[in-house]
């Protein structure tokens, strides 16, 4: 976590220090501040920025909030809240804004008398001012009594006092625009697609809140091409409409139920509702920040629907004497949730920190289920008595499918499913140094089985057309022939018969492309391993595999790139100005005629881009990879599969959530009515003011 956990001080002189130090130790150590540098890191800037927007509306002061992707690589937020106060504060002898932007930890001193339950930011709640120490540029306007007043920053550093620059017809709000400082981050690229899964979880959390989402760059990454640039959330329903959402193409159990209560430890929100279906969709947060690890609150959110549904049923009969009780997971099986509870002082515990810890949650939540769902079923004995045969189907189907699994198990039918065909596997019969790298299309499959080390590497090539037809049904991709390759080359088996002890590789790489067809594919392996294999990802089996973007070449030499921060870099050492690689393409191509610059070898397809040295004479080329098989098998291996060169990223619980959201969110079954949605609202978004 931030500053505060990390540091052993944290007395009032510490925090005084802190003030003189100002945003020093950000720009030193970013990834203490915002978890990292790279994409994810980045997405979090504006998570934070729009994070504050959002408790002003919490707070009862706002009710939209506009985002902007600018065409200048900037991201402009914009609320109709009070305004962040710009009077001089008589300590500092600086506007309340300045303090806000420039100082460590002053966001969430503000507010005082209605302090209320802060939501202050995502993973880390570090404030504004960490993202202004993070930024080339940052721009403060805020709308205030018909004025205008502004500041400008550059790297958290003021360039001028706040004053006002003129008049608004605004009641009031702020507007924050920002430019991520590429000295720091890895990559400047933010993704839409999760960007916008992010807010539209906001705004189901914040009910009646308009969240507005504008893209206006010309160059967006390749996963975002497809995605139109103008969006609207909006949820009078709330977390309701959040269980709707969930729940959108399966078949609802009665309609979403829905309550909230005010309780001792805090306040209590919850959605839902039951489908025909066998997955438990339960999704908790705590402040609105989502806890994928669970914690007291959906401890006590499970304790409180096993025993009310119990008790129902022995009321009604329709649990006999001589009947088990229902187990917890009868009662979850078909069950979409939404749990919301805002609390004080939230303690986060587990591996990422995201289990809520506070104990007294536990109890809050269980003592407003047991009530709230108790005088539901009485209000609603048909819903109910629907409810309980759902369950009590979840116990048949429970004692049914052991019994057929001891039978599987005892005839040993796992062990004759044959490997498929397509799946190169390597030698090694030891799981512990075995590798499966699943690669998008033959044309990489087949680079990345020639340049593999067969003694310990196997291959499965995928292809990358999968996700198209399918859509959304993952239920129906379990059996695509693709997947179910893929599940029996990992030899685990899935549902009631799944043993990760027959795991027969240690490490299992996804390797795709750096396109839209690699990210949909990536995206769904990822959301696989997390509704059916999550044990994989908390154990550490799964990865992704990092492959260069460019390749560089002047003269003899040459070198790989991983980012566009890395080429860049090599460009400066090699005397080529930076100036220089802000031009587009067109403009590049346009500098260089072919007769100056010899081709360099490189596969049919390969992009290239070439660059002349300012003073130097000698020829620097640009090779960009669009896919893995424009590789040769050998620079395949360098790159990206060596084991003692290579750098893979290891899939964490969070990653795997994430593209579970954009998978629900943006390739959802139902196109249609999202379409709708987003044109209809298309007409009444005004343009903002900068
Ligand atoms: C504290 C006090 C007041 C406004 C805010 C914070 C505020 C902060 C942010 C951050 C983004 N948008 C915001 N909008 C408001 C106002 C106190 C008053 O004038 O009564």
């Amino acid at each position: 976590m931030g500053f505060m956990a990390t540091e052993k001080a944290s007395t009032y002189d510490a925090a005084k220090i802190q003030v003189l130090e100002g945003l020093e130790p950000v720009r030193k150590r970013p990834g203490m501040y915002i978890g990292s540098t790279d994409q994810r890191g980045l997405h979090h800037c504006v998570y934070e920025i729009v994070d504050n927007s959002i408790d002003e509306a919490m707070a009862g002061h706002a009710n939209h909030v506009t985002v902007l992707l600018g065409d200048d690589g900037s991201v402009s937020v914009e609320d109709n809240g009070r305004g962040i106060p710009v009077d001089i504060h008589p300590k500092t002898k600086k506007s309340a804004l300045e303090t806000v932007l420039t100082v460590l930890h002053a966001g969430g001193k503000f507010g005082g008398d209605d302090s209320g339950y802060k939501v202050s930011g995502g993973l880390h709640g570090v404030g504004s001012s960490v993202v202004n120490a993070l930024s080339s540029y940052m721009r403060a306007e805020v709308f205030r009594d018909g004025k205008i007043y502004m500041q400008e920053y550059e790297r958290g550093k003021p360039k001028a006092d706040v004053k006002p620059i003129g008049k608004t017809e605004k009641e009031h709000g702020t507007l924050i625009k920002f430019i991520p400082d590429k000295q720091i981050f890895d990559t400047l690229v933010m993704s839409l697609s999760t960007l916008l899964a992010h807010f539209r979880q906001q705004a189901y959390l914040t009910r009646g809140i308009t969240i507005s989402v504008m893209d206006e760059r010309q160059k967006r990454p390749e996963e975002d091409q497809n995605l139109p640039r103008l969006y609207r959330f909006h949820f009078e329903g709330g977390v309701s409409a959040y269980v709707r959402h969930l729940n959108q193409d399966k078949q609802g159990i009665g309609d979403v139920i829905w309550f909230e209560k005010e309780e001792e430890g805090g306040f209590v929100e919850v959605a839902l509702q039951y489908s025909q279906t066998f997955q438990d969709q339960t999704i908790t947060f705590a402040n609105n920040i989502h806890t994928t690890e669970g914690g007291t609150h959906l401890t006590g959110f499970k304790a409180a629907l096993t025993r009310t549904i119990n008790a129902y049923a022995r009321k009604e009969g329709i649990l006999k004497e001589k009947d088990e009780n229902l187990t917890a997971d009868d009662v979850r099986e078909g069950l979409a949730a939404v749990i919301s509870v805002r609390l004080k002082d939230p303690q986060f515990e587990g591996q990422t920190k995201s289990k809520l810890g506070n104990a007294e949650m536990k109890a809050a939540v269980e003592t407003v289920v047991n009530e709230k769902l108790a005088e539901f079923m009485e209000e609603h004995p048909g819903d109910a008595r629907e409810v309980v045969s759902k369950c009590l189907l979840a116990a048949r189907a429970r004692m049914a499918a052991r019994a057929a699994r001891d039978a599987v198990i005892r005839k040993g039918a796992l062990e004759g499913m044959t490997l498929p065909g397509k799946l190169a596997d390597c030698s090694s019969k030891d799981p512990s140094e075995c590798e499966l790298f699943i690669v998008e299309g033959d044309s990489a499959g087949g680079s990345a089985k020639q340049g593999r080390n067969r003694e310990f590497q196997a291959i499965l090539p995928i292809k990358g057309k999968i996700l198209n037809v399918e859509q959304s049904r993952l239920d129906k991709m379990l059996a695509n022939n693709e997947v179910k390759s893929l599940i029996i080359a990992m030899g685990v088996g899935i549902g009631e018969v799944k043993d990760m002890t027959k795991l027969r590789y240690d490490r299992i790489v996804i390797m795709t492309d750096a396109d839209v067809d690699g990210a949909h594919i990536r995206t769904l392996i990822l959301t696989l391993y997390f509704r059916y294999f999550r044990e994989l990802i908390e154990t550490g089996h799964l990865y992704i595999a990092q492959s260069p973007l460019f390749k560089l070449t002047m003269g003899k030499e040459s070198r790989y790139a991983f980012n566009e921060k890395e080429r860049d870099e090599t460009l400066k050492e090699w005397g080529v100005e930076a100036k220089e690689l802000e031009t587009s393409e067109e403009d590049i191509a346009d500098e260089v005629t072919e007769d100056e610059v010899e081709e360099p070898k490189a596969k049919k397809g390969a992009k290239i881009e070439m660059l002349v040295p300012e003073k130097k004479k000698k020829k620097v080329s640009i090779q960009r990879y669009k896919g893995l098989g424009e590789m040769n098998p050998d620079q395949l291996w360098d790159t990206t599969m060596d084991p003692t060169k290579r750098v893979m990223l290891r899939v964490t619980l969070e990653d795997a959530e994430a593209a579970d959201a954009i998978f629900t969110t943006l390739m959802g079954a139902d196109v249609a009515p999202r379409k709708k949605f987003i044109q209809t609202h298309a007409k009444g978004v005004k343009n903002l003011d900068i």
